[in-house]
């Protein structure tokens, strides 16, 4: 039996990564995402506990200790993983909430997985949860554990947080099971949004779906208020932004770019391999500024990295083999000798290694076609202290909402891509210098540790 704490963070994921040893034995490493890094010190404070899956099926872990939260594991099967993680929330709720830019299944026996594993987190939070507890829910994998719980634990304190877009109305509609989600999520006292427009989107539905009342961003359902507000996720800017001076880095950015040739140019693209990133659309533009002559081979190189993401799910096997293709195709026209203008890598790197290369590019093309946020956005600022480097960002990411100084592009147009990618390859060092010091004034005073305390701020008052 675990301690109870007063401070519970529910997510599908436990922080953490299992590394195996040179003799075979494995141990546990904090993993280095930016929402433990944010949440971590009040764990640390409220001897906290996190509640969630340690990422392998069919292994029954004990709880266990690591700087200072306890972490407390919920198992799922190899047909847990399938149907409620890869089926449900990967192959439903994602698509179907990103703009439905790939078809969403509708199955049922998704669907009662997911209801099935809603409710095994819910007992174990509610186990865990001390009398009168603060709860914080993570993320569209876990939104009927608010009801759940508080059905379980009424004394609760219950806060939930999306990270993904919050759909409009007419497409959160098809969901067969639209009313038994939104109840889901009005369990929770405090529901938080990347987007105003994700809070909107969510208040027309509580009205239109279940009739029930609202004034500005309050909810009444029975006696109870349910707040719904956005709260724009960020980074760690000054871990990012100290490890960007370092020496070693600074090095290893020039070395980047003598490795590809030394372009006048390199743009970069970083970003998990997903259908949502509108990887397809900036190479569809960079190859039709080659094909059109208007940049030379030689005179940029656009380096792609895509981390291996979801590789059971068959729309993203799919996208793998549209992209390569798309990479061969570009290359194998425009290439010479010894030089690709297309470097791409379907391999992760670790987070010194990708500083180093935002530190090398001089632009960075975040193109979505839909996004929450867009953290890949965000630490590309975080670490260009030196001014250099300019972002071309997706108006249908939730980044451009506060990077308002970036090159705007919508990724459906492929015209004003390739006039945006020029734009910015051409700037001159006074406006790109002009348009990043503002950017980053945004980004540092913004950053995830206001995220995590406006929201719990606002979840305890
Ligand atoms: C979801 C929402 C929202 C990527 N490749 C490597 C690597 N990364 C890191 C990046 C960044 C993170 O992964 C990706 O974050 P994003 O925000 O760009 O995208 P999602 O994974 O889709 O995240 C999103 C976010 O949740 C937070 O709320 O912003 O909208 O979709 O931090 O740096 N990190 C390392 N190696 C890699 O190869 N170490």
């Amino acid at each position: 039996m675990t301690a109870r704490s007063s401070f519970v963070t529910v997510a599908n994921r436990l922080p953490v990564d299992r590394r195996i040893e040179p003799d075979g034995t494995s141990s546990w490493r904090r993993s280095p995402g930016g929402l433990v890094t944010a949440i971590a010190p009040i764990m640390q404070r409220r001897h906290g506990a996190w509640l969630g899956w340690h990422g392998a099926a069919d292994e029954e872990l004990e709880p266990l200790e690591l700087d200072g939260m306890s972490l407390v594991p919920v198992p799922l099967s190899s047909e847990d993983v399938e149907l409620y993680y890869e089926g449900f929330s990967n192959a439903t709720l994602w698509p179907l909430y990103h703009d439905v830019v790939a078809p969403p299944v509708f199955d049922r026996a998704m669907w009662d997985s997911y209801k099935a594993l809603n409710q095994r987190f819910a007992e174990a939070a509610a186990q865990v949860a001390d009398e009168n507890a603060v709860v914080w829910v993570q993320d569209y994998q876990l939104q009927l554990v608010p009801a759940m719980l508080r059905a379980l634990r009424p004394d609760l304190r219950i806060g939930f947080f999306l990270h993904i877009p919050f759909p409009p109305v007419e497409l959160f509609w098809r969901l067969p099971w639209r009313r038994e989600i939104v109840e889901g999520l009005l369990g929770a006292d405090l529901v938080g949004f990347q987007r105003p427009g994700g809070a909107s989107n969510f208040i027309r539905l509580c009205r239109r779906l279940l009739g029930l009342p609202y004034k500005g961003n309050e909810i009444y359902v029975d006696d109870r208020t349910v707040t719904a507000q956005a709260f724009p996720i960020s980074i760690d800017f000054t871990e990012l932004d100290s490890m960007v001076r370092e020496p070693e880095i600074m090095a290893r950015a020039k070395e980047i770019r003598a490795e590809i040739g030394d372009p006048e140019h390199m743009l970069l693209g970083v970003d998990r391999l997903d259908y949502t990133k509108g990887i397809g659309q900036r190479l569809e533009a960079f190859g039709e500024l080659l094909d059109e002559g208007r940049i030379q081979p030689g005179e940029a190189v656009f380096v792609q990295i895509a981390t291996p993401s979801r590789e059971r799910v068959e729309e993203y096997r799919r996208l793998r083999d549209d992209i390569e293709l798309q990479v061969g195709r570009i290359n194998g026209e425009h290439g010479i000798l010894g030089q690709a203008p297309v470097q791409y890598f379907h391999q992760s790197y670790d987070r010194r290694e990708l500083a180093a290369l935002y530190l090398a590019a001089d632009v960075m093309v975040v193109t979505p076609l839909r996004d929450g946020m867009n953290l890949v956005a965000k630490e590309y600022v975080a670490c260009r202290h030196d001014l250099r480097g300019a972002l071309v960002l997706s108006e249908f990411a939730g980044a451009a909402d506060e990077l308002r100084q970036s090159y705007l592009v919508n990724p459906y147009d492929v015209e004003g891509l390739k006039r945006q990618m020029l734009t910015a390859m051409r700037a001159t060092p006074h406006e790109v210098a002009r348009r990043m010091r503002a950017l980053r004034r945004r980004v540092s005073t913004h950053d995830v540790d206001r995220w995590a305390s406006d929201f719990l701020t606002a979840l305890e008052s």
